[in-house]
């Protein structure tokens, strides 16, 4: 029934994880220790045999440094990497840079959880003069002013995600390719939303740990094979230390206490 193995990755700390800051378009670095653990699930790629004949990842350096990691331990970095800004990190809007647990203080921590996990609740836009509007990003200088983001609930987030899944990544994994994803704590919440049919409830309790490679076994029509080790409600399976994994899901919950 396997037909399709595809490997989602969210990139390893970043240096504003690390200081607990919203980042969605910022573009930061890995932190030292986001290098270690990118490094990390790129030996666990490589110990579990996997391979892949195609990349797709975001316009941001935390995603992409990551991905190079994981390419270079498992001596994969020959094959084509597709970069897209549809796999960017949901825009925080006038979130970007405020310290996590500064924002529950000010905001309440009702507040802050709708801003971070609801469904469709996008935080604060940004106005096109602030210094985080992507329209002053030279990178994104041939997107439609229209696709610009001042800031994105989830659902904003797939709707600009799924067009990239449906063109570029679906066709390569119909056409029999290996496909891995390097990206973000929200765009692949995004995605496996769709992907495992979670609804809007239970999306809201779905956190993505960082460095961690998660396994989808794909059936011929793209429905992922719920796995033994899956975490509800994703069907796919974390790669690592079962009791670890666990920890660094609830420590991206904690960020905001
Ligand atoms: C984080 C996610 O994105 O933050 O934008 O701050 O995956 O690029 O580090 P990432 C951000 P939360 O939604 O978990 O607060």
């Amino acid at each position: 029934r396997n037909k399709h193995t595809l490997v989602l990755l969210r990139h390893g700390e970043s240096e504003w994880n690390q200081q607990n800051k919203f980042t969605g378009w910022y573009d930061v670095a890995l932190s030292a220790k986001g290098h270690q653990e990118a490094k990390a699930a790129g030996a666990l790629i490589k110990d579990a045999g996997l391979t892949f004949d195609v990349a797709y990842t975001s316009y941001l350096k935390r995603a992409i440094r990551t991905l190079w990691h994981v390419l270079e331990e498992s001596n994969q970095m020959y094959i084509p990497v597709h970069h897209h800004w549809r796999l960017n990190e949901r825009h925080y809007g006038l979130l970007t840079g405020l310290d996590k647990n500064e924002t529950v203080q000010k905001h309440g921590k009702e507040k802050v959880l709708m801003w971070r996990r609801s469904y469709d609740i996008p935080p604060p836009q940004l106005d096109t003069s602030n210094e985080y509007y992507p329209g002053h990003d030279r990178r994104y200088r041939d997107l439609d002013t229209k696709d610009l983001p001042l800031s994105e609930s989830l659902k904003m987030t797939a709707e600009r995600v799924m067009p990239t899944w449906r063109e570029s990544i679906e066709p390569s994994i119909r056409a029999g390719k290996n496909v891995v994803i390097a990206a973000h704590g929200n765009s692949l919440r995004a995605l496996v939303m769709e992907l495992d049919g979670i609804s809007k409830d239970d999306i809201t309790e779905l956190n993505i740990p960082t460095g961690i490679p998660l396994i989808y076994h794909l059936d011929e029509n793209l429905k992922p094979i719920p796995h033994k080790d899956a975490i509800a409600p994703l069907s796919g399976y974390y790669l690592g230390n079962q009791d670890e994994i666990r920890q660094r899901i609830l420590g991206v919950k904690n960020q905001t206490k």
